[in-house]
This record gives C-alpha cells, sequence and structure tokens, in this order.
C-alpha cells in the first residue's frame, strides 16, 4: 500500500514525464504541435524546432533537479537515531556539474546562431516587396505598382488589408509613422518592432494559403486594442488577380 505522499509523488512523476514527451515527439519530426499556432512559413518549422529542443532540454534538467531535491528531502529526513556528517564538497562532481552545462549551452548558442542566419540572413532576390508602416491604429500595406518598384506613382495603398503570395519570397519592408508597433503574425513565428525613422527589412515564403491576422503586439496608445490586420496567404495567381482588381477599385 502506498501512502498518500508517496502516491503524490508518483503522480508528479508520471504528469512531469509526459510533459516531456509532447516535445520529443515534436522535435523528432511527427506531427505534433502543441502550444503553438500553425506554421504557414518555411523559417517557421525550424523556429519550432529550435524552441522543443530547448523545451526538451530545459524540461529534463527541471525534473531531474526537482527529483534530486525531493530523493534527498525524503532520503535524509529527520531521524531521531541519525547524527549530522559533514562534508567538504566532491571536486569531481562540480567539474561534471559545470562542464554539462557548459557544452549543452555551446551546442545551444550554435544551434540558435544558425537558425538566425537562415531566418534572418539575407534572402535570395524576392519575387515581391512590400512596405508595412504601423500608424496610430492601423497597418499601411504598400505594393509596387506595374513597375514592380516600392515608392514610385503607380503604387498601390491599402489598410489594414494584407495579401500575400504563397512560395514566393516576399521582403517586407517595415516602418513606423508614429510610435513604435510591432509586427506579429504568430503563424509566421515574427514578430519585429515597426520603430519611427527606421526601415526593418525581414523576408517570409509562406507554404500555405488561408487566412491569418496581423497583430499589433506593442502598446501603442488608446487604440492599440483595435490595431489588427487582415493577412490572406493565397496562389500568385490568385493574388495577381487581387492586385489588378484593387488596383481598379482604386482608380475608380
Ligand atoms: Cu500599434
Amino acid at each position: 500500500m502506498l501512502l498518500g505522499a508517496q502516491r503524490q509523488l508518483l503522480a508528479w512523476l508520471a504528469a512531469a514525464g509526459a510533459w516531456l514527451v509532447v516535445p520529443a515527439a515534436a522535435w523528432a519530426g511527427a506531427p505534433v504541435r502543441i502550444w503553438l499556432p500553425e506554421a504557414v512559413t518555411t523559417s517557421a518549422p525550424l523556429i519550432d524546432r529550435l524552441f522543443y529542443t530547448v523545451l526538451a532540454i530545459t524540461g529534463a534538467a527541471f525534473v531531474l533537479v526537482q527529483g534530486a531535491l525531493l530523493f534527498f528531502v525524503w532520503r535524509y529526513r529527520h531521524r531521531p537515531d541519525r547524527r549530522a556528517a559533514y562534508t567538504h564538497g566532491n571536486t569531481l562532481v562540480e567539474v561534471v556539474w559545470t562542464a554539462v552545462p557548459t557544452l549543452i549551452l555551446v551546442v545551444l548558442a550554435v544551434y540558435n546562431q544558425q537558425v538566425w542566419s537562415q531566418v534572418r540572413g539575407t534572402p535570395l532576390a524576392p519575387d515581391l516587396q512590400v512596405e508595412v508602416t504601423g500608424e496610430q491604429f492601423a497597418w499601411n500595406i504598400r505594393y509596387p505598382g506595374q513597375d514592380g518598384r516600392l515608392n514610385t506613382a503607380d503604387d498601390l495603398l491599402t489598410i489594414n488589408q494584407m495579401h500575400l503570395p504563397v512560395r514566393q519570397t516576399v521582403l517586407i519592408h517595415l516602418k513606423s509613422k508614429d510610435v513604435i508597433h510591432s509586427f506579429f503574425v504568430p503563424q509566421f513565428r515574427v514578430k519585429q518592432d515597426a520603430v519611427p525613422g527606421m526601415t526593418t527589412r525581414l523576408w517570409v515564403s509562406a507554404t500555405k494559403t488561408g487566412q491569418y491576422e496581423i497583430a499589433c503586439a506593442e502598446l501603442c496608445g488608446l487604440g492599440h486594442y483595435r490595431m489588427r490586420g487582415f493577412l490572406t496567404l493565397e496562389s500568385p495567381d490568385e493574388f495577381a488577380r487581387w492586385l489588378i482588381a484593387t488596383a481598379e477599385e482604386q482608380a475608380s
């Protein structure tokens, strides 16, 4: 018969174990995506994999450390006939528990750097360039017109409506008119500040069609809560048709 406390400890350990299985499965490439929204760009899965790797390592460390703590609390609990013993530490153990975390952190730093350079490094020549300008409290989206260049007379402007073609590299020029905003599309795994007086470049290559939301993730004023954009990812043909229809609408 297990005592109440022992049963609780076992239940706790079982829950901790299950909690580790999910990130491990996701890391191994199984189609598990827990806690995270859909991933719809070429670089989002790289970020997810890094996230799950860090989570699995920190989760394992958490379980080990807390498990050891509980074990020692139980093992050396008070007993009337036991006397305290003095110890001056153990050099080998200290070297090991310093070296192992150091090694893990160095590996993680190198892995992180690799992911960062893939996600934020220079992309191939973009198929499309779009300018996104945050303003209290809307997203202004600028598309190049027929000439394919931004900031010319035939540019197309929309407010809070962003359409992007899938399977194309899109370079986004992110700006702000007034205060700091933050361009946040959870499905892109992108959250980037839009800073006044500065243009931030980021690129995405969408892999899935669908409707998503653009949120402002920086408290930017009283109307921050309604600073919400709508993102449509569609096939290049549909995107081209939408561009023409919008241009005609704006010309009339
Ligand atoms: Cu904002």
